[in-house]
């Protein structure tokens, strides 16, 4: 109705607005043809007069009284005989004094006019008259007439005002017409849309439709979602998980376990929680859905605290989901683990300049514990359709082989890694058998669009199939595998942070701890210590500051919190010595007395004590080479809720397409990351906080629950739909 009313407004405007120009156009033209027709009429007058003017040529009241004969006409108001030398021989009464012959006379030679008759327009007190000058036949002279042109402004106002009305009622008449046949139109159209969005009619719009329907669909769940449900939160997951799934239990696999058991070397036992961004995501989610998490038991006490069926119930002290462990042999960990997985798949999917080694003996052990991994799962399910989140490059094989034994089953298989482009993923020698492996899965996650497009271009190069771009999908044997981009993040709020010292209390201790002055400048940087972090380029920024920056040596110190990672792998033993030595490099050049510009250290360090150090650093730059998300970047950022510090954070990093108000660098680029690191230094408070504040929202909107419960939200959708077509029998 709104629309309607802007629309007619809109036609009632440009309508005046024409109205007003043919208006002014139309008083020109009429003007012209008025004054033609007195100048016509005067010289008409002029000429039936010739006579009688000729024989009273020289006779003044004569005279006077013929031109009083042809001042009769009312619109004529005066009228004067002139001599040839512009003297006045006669006028009638009415002749207005502001005209003498010589005036007129005068304009008219002085316009160079030579004709008979001349005549002009001029605006009087009075109102406008129309000056005519007619010479007589005999040349005694010239008939000067004045004619009273206000009844031509009256016919104006009067031809205006019809005008005006007829347009008005024209404009009225042409909105009507168009608004009841864009009515109609609209209407047809919507009713047409609507058909087509209900999918009562086939045409070539109709896989756009069907995007544009998913679309709508999916966005309406998400909005009354987040009416009924608030922001995400474990309660929120818990809720979804019941409303959606009717509950059902959730079964993990993932090679790392969320708590191990170590021997503490004195008779006892100590649990920790590994430093693994997979761990870090899951572990929550867990906690929220309970069941049953399948990991490879890999603590040395692992074996002492399980029961029977090697499952021990976690988290320690709230016991809510149970771990299942499996066990491999030296062999079987060397040749999967470390061989296949991570001598193999993690360089080949992450651009970080370190060749992939490909070994048959590893792939056998891989396809073996892949199968042994998915029949533990297939005996913790307790249906024949459980739901199964199989998690990341480790286990590429298990959706197929898990599908194989339930094919009911709804398989939600993430990689937590990028996938490559598939030129490069091409030099595997096994592509085809990972990707049919893959394909078990009922829906495949990566965090970005970019790792699905490359997976799917994979599909497309290597395997036999359909590929249903419409819903990014890939279909063999019937059966589609859809392929999803599903960004990971953090718990909030984060467990960890819930009785953490103060902000100003971890400044302080961990200065101390570090023998810092209490003024010294930090930076802090945390990871797995691993080759796509990109540590080295990360020390030698530190070391370009401070060359490029004089300012700041001798006040900041960088500290790396780098847990050794995977180090039976000879790759990951040399980076361990290059960051030695590269740290030691920087602070042989640069440390002074008690002053050094980086701090190494080189372990495992326990939730708590990784968000003190966040929470003490005034900046934490996150430079890996290549990463699938990074979850330090998101700590970090939780970790500060006075909203203060500044986050750097590599481009290559899928974090970096959320966080967009960090400053996002090149980590190969030394000058660049040095200018960022000196940025954040020097950076106001002000800006500090707004740029904080501004990612503290996202990360806490876009938490782990949402990315949990949007894939499972998605699988039961997938369920159902698969339960009315048939592909489930029951209810
Ligand atoms: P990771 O490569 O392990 O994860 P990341 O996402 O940064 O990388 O997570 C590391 C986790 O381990 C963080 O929770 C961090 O706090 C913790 N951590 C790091 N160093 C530690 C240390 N020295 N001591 C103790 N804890 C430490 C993989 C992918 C990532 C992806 C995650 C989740 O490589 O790209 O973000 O999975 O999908």
């Amino acid at each position: 109705m709104r629309r309607a009313a802007r629309f007619l407004f809109a036609l009632l405007m440009g309508l005046a607005v024409l109205g007003t120009l043919g208006n002014l156009v139309l008083a020109r033209t009429t003007r012209a043809w008025f004054e033609h027709d007195l100048t016509l009429r005067s010289q008409l007058a002029v000429a039936s007069a010739n006579k009688s003017l000729a024989e009273s040529w020289s006779d003044s009241i004569k005279l006077t009284e013929v031109l009083d004969d042809m001042t009769r006409d009312e619109r004529i108001m005066g009228a004067a005989a002139c001599s040839p030398s512009q003297r006045r021989l006669a006028s009638t009464k009415g002749f207005p004094a502001e005209f003498s012959c010589q005036s007129v006379l005068g304009q008219m030679a002085a316009e160079g006019s030579s004709r008979s008759y001349w005549s002009t327009t001029v605006d009087l007190p009075a109102g406008p008259v129309h000056v005519s000058v007619t010479a007589t036949s005999d040349a005694l002279g010239t008939v000067v007439l004045v004619h009273d042109l206000s009844f031509l402004g009256r016919r104006e106002t009067t031809t205006r005002n019809i005008l005006l009305i007829g347009f008005l009622v024209i404009s009225l008449g042409i909105s009507a017409v168009t608004l009841l046949g864009a009515r109609f139109a609209w209407k047809g159209w919507t009713l047409a849309l609507r058909r087509a969005l209900s999918g009562e009619s086939q045409g070539e719009f109709q896989p756009l439709l069907r995007d544009v329907r998913s679309l709508v669909d999916r966005l309406a769940r998400e909005r009354e979602g987040e009416a009924r449900g608030g922001a995400w939160s474990a309660a929120r997951l818990k809720a979804t998980l019941s409303q959606h799934l009717q509950g059902e239990r959730v079964v993990i696999l993932a090679n790392r376990e969320p708590y191990v058991h170590e021997k503490d070397g004195a008779g006892g036992v100590k649990v920790l929680h590994p430093a693994s961004g997979l761990v870090t995501a899951l572990e929550p989610v867990m906690r929220a859905c309970s069941g049953v998490w399948v990991a490879h038991g890999s603590g040395s006490a692992d074996r002492q605290v399980v029961d029977a069926k090697d499952r021990v119930k976690v988290p320690p002290g709230e016991e809510s989901y149970s771990v299942r462990r499996v066990w491999l042999s030296p062999e079987e960990e060397q040749g999967y683990y470390y061989g296949f997985s991570n001598e193999g798949l993690w360089p080949l999917c992450h651009l970080a300049h370190n060749r992939p080694v490909f070994r048959a003996e590893d792939w056998s052990h891989y396809k073996a514990v892949n199968q042994k991994f998915a029949d533990a799962v297939c005996e913790e399910v307790d249906s024949d359709d459980p739901i199964v989140l199989v998690q990341d490059y480790h286990f590429a094989l298990a959706p197929s082989m898990i599908r194989q034994r339930l094919p009911r089953a709804t398989i939600l298989s993430f990689f937590h890694i990028p996938w490559p482009n598939s030129e490069r993923f091409g030099i595997c020698p096994w592509r085809e058998e990972l990707i049919a492996g893959m394909l078990g899965s009922s829906i495949l996650g990566f965090h970005t669009q970019q790792h699905c497009n490359n997976f799917i271009d994979s599909v497309d190069a290597f395997m036999e199939s359909r590929i249903d771009r419409e819903r990014n999908a890939v279909v063999q044997g019937g059966r589609a595998t859809l392929v999803r981009a599903y960004p990971i993040s953090i718990e909030w709020p984060v467990r960890w942070l819930a009785d953490a010292p103060s902000i100003a209390e971890c400044r302080s201790s961990v200065r101390k701890e570090l023998g810092l002055a209490p003024d010294a400048l930090l930076g802090v940087g945390i990871d797995r210590l691993d080759y796509t972090k990109g540590i080295e380029e990360r020390l030698r920024a530190v070391d370009e500051l401070l060359t490029r920056h004089p300012e700041f040596r001798g006040k900041f110190t960088f500290v790396q919190l780098a847990a050794p990672s995977r180090t039976k792998i000879v790759m990951y033993q040399e980076l361990n010595e290059r960051v030695e030595k590269v740290a030691a490099e920087v602070n042989a050049k640069w440390a002074s007395g008690d002053y050094r510009p980086v701090v190494l250290l080189r372990a495992h360090h326990e939730p708590p004590t990784v968000f003190r150090y966040c929470r003490a650093a005034e900046l934490c730059y996150v430079s890996s080479l290549h990463d699938g998300m990074n979850l330090v970047a998101k700590e970090f950022v939780a970790a500060h809720e006075d909203e203060l510090g500044v986050l750097i954070l590599s481009q290559f990093t899928g974090a970096a397409r959320d966080l967009t108000e960090a400053l996002i660098v090149n980590p190969y680029d030394l000058h660049q990351a040095s200018d960022a690191l000196a940025t954040a230094l020097r950076m106001p408070e002000a800006e500090q906080r707004e740029r904080m504040q501004s990612m503290r929202r996202l990360v806490s909107e876009f938490n782990v629950y949402r990315w949990a419960g949007r894939m499972l939200v998605d699988a039961a959708e997938l369920r159902r739909r698969e339960r009315m077509t048939g592909r489930f029998s029951h209810s």
